[in-house]
């Protein structure tokens, strides 16, 4: 079985004891990690604080090649990467619509190229006589990267790479429960960095290192995706020092559909971004709302997709929807949809576990239900889709909006000016028309409300990780 190190100042580190990580298509340990502790935190923290000085006066110039030498390696080792990633998260290689390993790694390596190609110019305010202003944007320090497991290695690149660009060094810690991706990025990466520049620490659930990451006072910056209870914790707890924070949460998205819809058309297109890696994406869409006269046609027509998915081991090619990734996880959706029952919901298909080995559920389209139910207002982050009826725009807008989450929404239609008009009445960081979940490296993507603090990607992401340094020089 493969055992992952840590990497502290270039070296390989390990731990007194290790701790299994699991193959979620088949419930069984397939690698162990280090189970580190806070001075292994405190040592990656030195070791990013001694690199600092050095990584953050390279000529600019030179840590953009860096990035694409970063972009290069990971493309030489896609099919690796891509066999981890469905070993870890389950998600199959394919996928449904192709958003699976392949997605994720190629992802990372776009993101990776797009991110190093990005400036941060300096900007002139003032220039004349008597004196001229610029604003200089500079790093940081260390920053402390914290990733989940639902895209480990892909959201391990949005963090690292911009921090990386813009001058900082980092302590990088993924979830207990998918470390191993991220230890081969890692260990690829210090082939290419200097010591010290990204370090890679791990910790089994329920340690100290991560909130000895956030504690830390030699981390400038916290960057984290995960749920907003932990993004909470964070926040807390990294107040000490007053670090920077990019906190990217849960989402709950809604999804309205305009009773002037083609509704065969749509029903694939909204089956694909609901349930793609299982629904478990922060912008999932995760609650759609239909009008009343296309609801019965269009749930109907969702049932049958959910019916027809290829469930199973993501290393099989047909599969389009693997297992969900964690047990505590399963149990959640599991918990969410005996409530909606017990609240007199209609399961058109699924609402069960597969038989078999592994954490699979059954893809999931519930009717009958609107909000205050728990499968409504809690994000179930699972093959399972709530569909709400309604008749009345400007309600089922203040409905969408009663959530306190904000990451994405989205409107469909076939009247694209109409739709992005009360698309942008969503309460969200992005809003979509005929689309939802879709990103692209250059441009920002955030939360508001709950839903997060500050954005990632493009110019707006990686100015922060950079601090803003005004020069004022006088003339005369
Ligand atoms: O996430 P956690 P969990 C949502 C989704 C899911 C729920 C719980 O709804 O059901 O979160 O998932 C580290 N200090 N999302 O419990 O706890 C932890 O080790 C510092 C949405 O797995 O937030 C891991 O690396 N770090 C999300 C990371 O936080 C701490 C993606 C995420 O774990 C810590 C995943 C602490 N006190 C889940 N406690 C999205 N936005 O896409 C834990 N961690």
């Amino acid at each position: 079985m493969q055992t992952i190190s840590m990497l502290i100042d270039g070296q390989a580190v390990q731990a007194a004891t290790t701790f299994p990580v699991i193959n979620p298509a088949t419930g069984e340990a397939f690698a162990q990690a280090q189970a580190g502790n806070a001075s292994h935190v405190d040592a990656a923290v030195k070791a990013a604080q001694a690199a600092f000085p050095a990584w953050s006066r390279k000529p600019d110039s030179e840590r953009k090649q860096l990035m694409h030498a970063l972009g290069a390696a990971l493309e030489a080792n896609m099919p690796e990467l891509m066999r981890l990633v469905t070993l870890e998260t389950g998600k199959p290689q394919g996928g449904l619509n192709g958003v699976g390993a392949g997605m994720e790694v190629g992802g990372s390596i776009a993101w990776t190229h797009v991110t190093a190609d990005l400036e941060l110019p300096v900007e002139v305010i003032q220039d004349n006589a008597e004196a001229r202003v610029e604003v200089h944007r500079k790093p940081l320090g260390v920053v402390a990267s914290i990733t989940p497991w639902n895209w480990p290695l892909m959201i391990a690149i949005w963090h690292v790479i911009p921090a990386l660009r813009a001058g900082n060094t980092v302590v990088l810690k993924p979830s207990e429960m998918t470390p191993v991706a991220t230890a081969r990025f890692a260990e690829l990466a210090n082939a290419i960095l200097p010591a010290g520049v990204l370090n890679f620490i791990t910790g089994a659930a329920g340690s100290d290192v991560g909130p000895a990451m956030t504690g830390h006072p030699g981390i400038a910056k916290v960057v984290f995706t995960g749920s907003t209870a932990t993004g909470k914790r964070i926040m807390a707890n990294a107040s000490g020092n007053l670090k920077r924070l990019t906190l990217e949460l849960g989402g709950n998205d809604a999804g309205i559909v305009l009773p002037d819809v083609d509704v065969k058309a749509l029903a694939p297109k909204l089956f694909g971004v609901t349930f793609h890696n299982n629904g478990q994406t922060c912008a999932c869409l995760k609650r759609l709302y239909v009008h009343e006269s296309i609801y019965d046609e269009l749930c109907s027509e969702l049932a049958n997709l959910a019916r027809n998915a290829v469930v199973g081991d993501g290393m099989n090619p047909e599969t389009q929807l693997g297992p969900i990734q964690n047990a505590v996880q399963l149990a959640k959706v599991e918990e969410l949809a005996e409530d909606a029952r017990a609240h007199g919901a209609r399961f058109l298909c699924g609402g069960k576990r597969k038989a078999g080995p592994g954490y699979f559920y059954e893809p999931t389209i519930v009717t009958d239900i609107s909000d205050g139910v728990r499968l409504v207002d809690e994000e179930p982050f699972g093959p399972i889709l709530p569909v709400i009826k309604y008749s009345d725009i400007d309600e089922v807008i203040a409905r969408a909006n009663n959530s306190p989450n904000g990451l994405g929404g989205s409107v469909w239609s076939s009247d694209t000016a109409k739709a992005a008009a009360l698309a942008m009445r969503l309460e969200c960081g992005t809003a979509w028309v005929n689309e939802h979940g879709a990103i692209q490296p250059d441009a920002p993507f955030g939360g508001v409300k709950q839903s997060g603090v500050g954005v990632e990607f493009g110019q707006h992401g990686l100015a922060e990780y950079t601090s803003i340094q005004t020069l004022k020089i006088m003339k005369s």
